[in-house]
């Protein structure tokens, strides 16, 4: 408040209001402007990087200017905003979906055209934003998306890791890790280094009484670090609204910076000391459904959790309304556990700080949080050491044990004398060492608790969580079914498609409104649309064809069909059943007469994903699938028949190459495993079928699309535990056919069979905990009927075309409006469009 500038001389401010850049021409200036100016190039010397950084810089002036106005509006309408706290947001490249939303693509095309440059080439030169793992990190940027597109006032909270992700290299079969250095020129972030907040770790807690006699816990002592925060402007589609995404980066306090060590001549101990702080945000962890105690992570996760916490307090404070009103103007949102911290967070700062008392602080808390699950994997499952957070975090340690002290009694008090549920539900785990159980944590903490398909969401309720549901009732637990945004997934990655959608529903009103897809159903034997479709589909397939050529040196036929499994490496997804399949493939082409051979379906296999480092499971699936291209790709004999590739470094703006150009994608996790998926949703929305099982969003896919469009197969996931305890106590036959590829590994056609033992006795030897075997024969005969199906083109272009039409329930529109009523209670605030811009355009 003290830096707003008096009213008298407002009037100067508002004469000179910068004025966003209008047209082609308007464009080309700020280009120029940027080049010239901010880079200090000029024509002579304006090469594609420049030109990058220069639309960009371009881009993102004009959307600051609106973020400026969208957070005055939220400020001066006093709304209700919500917290999406996530550890990752796998962000993508910016360039393009800022100029789509903005509406602006058309006239930079032309712009950069005049200028000497393809905008193409320019939107290339981006390194995408990767900071996140897979699907969760993907999830949140896709709901950061939806929520400025629907004008809701919303902020997310992260992490500004130095490294991202790691980048993939593939050499000789294997996967190589190398650092994601991002940094180096980022015009999409907004450093603020005004603001900023202490983070305290370490220390010890002393007890006083204050005036009225209440004991106050005080927690002294300890490091200090700095949190500086970082905003990226989120634009949204076809409105002014543009949020904020605020991620912090860490440096060494101010007051820490070791003048006395310096000034003695410890010079390097000092720069140590700084450089020890900066390491709590320089790297993302790269595991995917798995959690690891690293010390390091859990000061990434309390150092974020309390730099976001104390950013919305403040915030809070200027409205100088009541404590309680707090849940009607704070919604915090938990992806998943990992910041749960700030439930505890938040009670700190209300008993410690505010003075609050226990109860009222508790109640105000429990109202504002929310917690998403997104997991039923129980290595996945967060759990804490007491001695860890004891010694980083003394006070918080204090507060959980309190928490769980008063939770543990209200269910004595509803179960009396029922031990064992005390025991299985307590958020400490009785072992050696004791663990604080972060779900449960999370649960007590949140007024809502949701997964993110119906099936998981059931299962939370059923398994993991059972007894929350015993002691809450049945209504704090609730499903949201996640969805993808169609700008970046359809309009974005697909834009002929877009196009052609648009031509038949009358406008891109579709793009926010995904139910209007149904449209085209009344086109489905429409010659000349079908024409259309499938020329776009050959045409995308086309250009995936090239970039494998690029990065493998594999000539594909873009007539074949193409299977592809892009992911997360994991057991649980099973790629190892489709490098399985594939091997059975191979063999059973080999073993053809050259006539039945003329018969068979030409395939292209396309893998791509990252494995854990740590992961060697997840390696040797990598080095196999390689092995086997190796093999099959110079086979004479197979020819187009068969074509196995790796792709390496699967990342957002790969998959927005790869998706538009599948015929059938694999969704293929032994039932119950994966919470959802989602890019089983962007493939189907680009008019690829998905071979899967039932699991996940498949199910929910399968019920919008009709059973026709989808090719299910394998187990259900309530028959899993029963299968996995014959495996271990019954007998254990392997599928035959399965055996034989295991015959072709072992007798070494695919190289040093040694390597590859391990996959092959988690199967046999090991009690096939991820149903392998179990789903072999379905598998197999499953791809058997999609090469049938694929052969009638015209049914299957039916089949496609059906399938778009009905994904309209998977836009993350509808999944963040289901969070909005159901768990936020917040409301959109719209904004008048700036003069000028009509609607729908
Ligand atoms: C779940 F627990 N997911 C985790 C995790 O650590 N990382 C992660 O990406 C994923 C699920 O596996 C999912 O099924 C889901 O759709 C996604 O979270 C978003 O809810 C993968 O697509």
């Amino acid at each position: 408040v003290e830096a707003s500038i008096p009213e008298p001389q407002r009037a100067a401010w508002t004469k000179h209001q910068i004025k966003p850049f209008t047209g082609q021409d308007g464009f080309e200036n700020e280009v120029v402007r940027h080049v010239e100016t901010t880079l200090a190039r000029s024509m002579f010397n304006c090469d594609e990087s420049a030109a990058y950084a220069a639309t960009s810089l371009a881009f993102r002036d004009r959307l600051i200017l609106e973020w400026n106005k969208t957070q005055q509006r939220q400020t001066f309408a006093d709304s209700k905003r919500v917290y999406y706290l996530s550890l990752e947001f796998l962000m993508g490249r910016a360039l393009d979906n800022a100029m789509l939303n903005i509406g602006q693509k058309d006239v930079a095309k032309s712009g950069l055209s005049e200028l000497g440059f393809r905008i193409e080439d320019i939107i290339d030169q981006e390194h995408d934003a990767a900071l996140g793992n897979g699907g969760l990190g993907r999830l949140a940027a896709c709901f950061l998306d939806s929520l400025a597109s629907l004008n809701y006032p919303a902020w997310g909270y992260g992490l500004r890791y130095r490294y991202g992700i790691f980048k993939q290299e593939i050499i000789d079969g294997y996967q190589v890790e190398v650092p994601d250095y991002w940094l180096d020129f980022n015009p999409w972030e907004f450093p603020r280094h005004d603001v900023t907040v202490d983070i305290q770790f370490y220390g010890n807690v002393t007890k006083s009484q204050d005036d009225s006699g209440k004991t106050r816990a005080h927690w002294e002592g300890g490091d200090h670090v700095t949190a500086i925060a970082y905003d990226v402007p989120i634009p949204g589609y076809d409105t002014p609204s543009t949020n904020n995404l605020r991620l912090w980066s860490s440096k060494a306090a101010s007051g820490e910076f070791d003048f006395q060590k310096f000034n003695s001549g410890e010079y390097e101990s000092s720069v140590a000391d700084q450089q020890r702080a900066e390491t709590i945000s320089a790297v993302l962890y790269p595991n995917d459904n798995l959690e690891r105690g690293k010390e390091l992570r859990l000061k990434q996760q309390y150092f974020w959790v309390a730099a976001s916490l104390h950013d919305i307090v403040r915030r809070f404070k200027k409205s100088k309304r009541p404590w309680s009103e707090f849940p009607d103007q704070v919604a915090i949102q938990l992806n998943d556990t990992h910041p749960t911290l700030a439930i505890v967070e938040l009670q700190r700062i209300f008993i410690d700080i505010e003075g609050l008392a226990w109860d009222e602080a508790w109640n105000i808390v429990t109202q504002t949080f929310g917690y998403t699950n997104h997991t039923v994997l129980p290595e996945a499952l967060e759990k804490w050491s007491v001695p860890l957070i004891q010694n980083l975090l003394p006070r918080h340690l204090q507060i959980i044990y309190d928490i769980n002290l008063f939770f543990l009694q209200s269910v004595e008090k509803e179960h009396p004398g029922d031990r064992e549920l005390l025991g299985r539900v307590s958020i400490i785990e009785e072992s050696q060492p004791k663990m604080v159980r972060m779900a449960y944590l999370a649960i007590v903490g949140s007024h809502k608790v949701n997964g993110v398909a119906e099936l998981h969401s059931d299962l939370i309720k059923t398994t993991i969580f059972k007894d929350f549901v015993e002691i809450y009732g049945p209504d704090k637990f609730t499903n949201v079914t996640n969805g993808i945004t169609p700008r970046r997934w359809l309009h974005q990655a697909n834009p002929r498609l877009s196009e052609l959608i648009a031509s038949k529903t009358g406008s891109y009103n579709f793009l926010k409104d995904l139910t209007e897809l149904n449209k085209i159903e009344l086109y489905v034997n429409d010659a000349d649309f079908r024409k259309e479709w499938q020329e776009i589909k050959y045409a995308n397939k086309v250009r995936l064809a090239k970039h494998i050529k690029n990065s493998t040196g594999v000539t594909v036929n873009p007539a074949a069909l193409f299977d592809v499994q892009v992911k997360r490496i994991h057991e649980y997804k099973r790629q190892q059943l489709n490098i399985f399949g594939t091997i059975h493939r191979y063999l059973t082409l080999k073993a053809m007469s050259p006539e039945e051979r003329k018969k068979a379906q030409p395939r292209v296999t396309i893998f791509g994903g990252k494995a854990a480092p740590g992961y060697w499971m997840a390696k040797q699936i990598i080095h196999l699938v390689n092995n086997v291209g190796a093999v099959v790709n110079k086979d004479e004999e197979i020819g187009d028949l068969l074509k196995v590739v790796f792709l390496e470094d699967y990342n957002v703006s790969k998959a927005e190459i790869i998706t538009p150009a599948s015929d059938i994608s694999e969704h293929i996790s032994t039932a119950g495993t994966e919470a959802s998926g989602t890019s089983n949703m962007k493939f189907v929305l680009n008019g690829g079928l998905i071979v899967g099982t039932c699991d996940g969003a498949n199910i929910e896919i399968t019920r919008e699309i009709g059973e026709d469009n989808i090719f299910l197969f394998g187990n259900l996931a309530e028959d899993v535990e029963d299968l996995r305890h014959a495996h271990t106590y019954g007998s254990h036959s392997i599928d035959p056919d399965l055996n034989k590829v295991f015959k072709a590994i072992e007798d070494g056609v695919f190289g040093q069979p040694h390597d590859f033992l391990a996959l092959i006795s988690a199967v046999r030897d090991h009690g096939d905990y991820y149903l392998v075997s179990d789903d072999f024969h379905s598998y197999i005969e499953t791809h058997t009927v999609i090469d049938e199906a694929y052969k009638n083109q015209e049914q299957w272009l039916t089949k496609a075309i059906t399938a778009v039409s009905r994904m309209g329930f998977f836009s993350s529109d509808r999944c963040i409006n289901e969070y909005a009523e159901e768990i936020w209670n917040i409301e959109p605030l719209k904004a008048d469009k700036p003069e000028g811009v009509k609607d729908g355009e």
